[in-house]
């Protein structure tokens, strides 16, 4: 008589119950090896990590490689795919009309610092509640690699044009924009990606998180400055960083003492370690300062480069009420006749 086979193993599973399977999406069409892509599975494992139930996130993008990825993550969450460079400006309507989303915004390089820098400015000053990414390659993919506004001095296209124009830097432009959470990561970085994004996902405010993405078809060649060498030969950690939620008691890699915590206000602690050199993520001066030396350097500075948990977000700062404004009935939307009329009244 044969032995009956084992049962299958139930799959592992998150603090809501809810295996890995329920974080993930469509199949990807890009490149294989695109940096997005890793992005993307980080991404995965950052939601399934937190717990966060998918039919809360609203996912937003604009237009390009890294705009499309939002459709190869979280099959259950709400997401709207704007016009190229305007993703800021969906994400606020939608997040200011329900605060209970958890909003997620991909980006480009092309996406943020060329067409879309007017939106991302006034997003990141307004603190608008959205973990923002721009996954960063220094090209245009989708339109076949010309340079975008965060290319480098020197580097050098397939076809061996160099770029002459100074890089816009969206790290130290959200610092320097009040900017309340500014982080930078490689996406052959993953336990860094993931740690980041665990962070960002407690944050009340904005987090932008710059991600050097490399683009293996356009911008992955010797010359280039966003390729997987040159990335890994300069990426330099500020400081090891590991992330405790509020829903769980200890965090073994990082004991404390060894290291400075920065708590956010639902209790989770982001704990970094120095890596010998002196760098406090919650000083923006010293913060800028340093990012402006890497630009001489050439290093490519990675970690929570500055974070201020207990910046007020948008809602508060125009103190909105709790319940999303799309559920409010249009007589507590709108002042009444009457309160218009003594309005009018107070001014004669
Ligand atoms: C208004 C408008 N202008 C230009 C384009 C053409 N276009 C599509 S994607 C893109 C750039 C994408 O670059 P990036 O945001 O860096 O994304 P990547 O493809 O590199 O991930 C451009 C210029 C467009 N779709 N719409
Ligand atoms: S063109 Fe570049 S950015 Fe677009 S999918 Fe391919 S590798 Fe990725
Ligand atoms: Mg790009």
């Amino acid at each position: 008589m044969s032995a009956t086979p084992p049962a299958p193993a139930a799959p592992k599973t998150n603090r809501l119950g809810l295996p890995k399977a329920e974080y993930e999406g469509s199949k990807s069409t890009l490149c294989l090896g695109c940096g997005h892509d890793v992005i993307t599975k980080q991404i995965i494992n950052a939601f399934y990590a937190m717990g966060i139930e998918p039919h809360r996130v609203a996912k937003f993008s604009g237009i390009g490689c890294s705009s499309k990825t939002p459709a190869y993550f979280l099959n259950r969450a709400w997401g709207f795919n704007g016009v190229h460079g305007r993703m800021p400006s969906l994400a606020t309507g939608a997040l200011v009309a329900n605060g209970r989303l958890v909003g997620i915004g991909v980006s480009g390089d092309g996406d943020t610092a060329s067409i879309g820098i007017g939106q991302f400015v006034h997003l990141v000053r307004r603190n608008i509640p959205l973990l923002y990414i721009v996954e960063n390659n220094g090209v245009y993919g989708l339109t076949k690699g010309q340079f975008s506004a965060t290319a480098d001095v020197g580097a050098k296209q397939k076809n061996g044009a160099l770029n002459v124009f100074t890089p816009i830097d969206c790290c130290s432009l959200a610092i320097e924009l009040g900017g309340s959470f500014a982080a930078r990561s490689f996406s052959g970085d993953m336990k860094q990606l993931q740690t980041i994004l665990e962070a960002a996902l407690a944050h009340k405010g904005t987090s932008v998180i710059d991600v050097i993405s490399p683009c293996v078809t356009f911008n992955d060649h010797e010359g280039s400055t966003k390729s997987y060498k040159w990335s890994k030969e300069h990426e330099t950690p500020v400081h090891e960083i590991g992330f405790v939620p509020y829903f769980e008691e200890t965090l073994a890699e990082i004991p404390p003492g060894e290291s400075k915590d920065v708590k956010f206000p639902d209790g989770s602690t982001l704990r970094f370690r120095g890596v010998g050199r002196d760098y406090d993520p919650t000083d923006r001066e010293k913060a800028l300062a340093a990012i402006h030396k890497s630009y001489e350097t050439g290093e490519i500075l990675t970690g929570v480069l500055y974070v201020e948990p207990e910046k007020p977000p948008f809602g508060d700062l125009l103190n909105l009420v709790d319940e999303p404004l799309q559920d409010l009935p249009m007589e507590r939307l709108r002042p009444s006749k009457e309160a218009l009329e003594a309005i009018m009244e107070s001014l004669r």
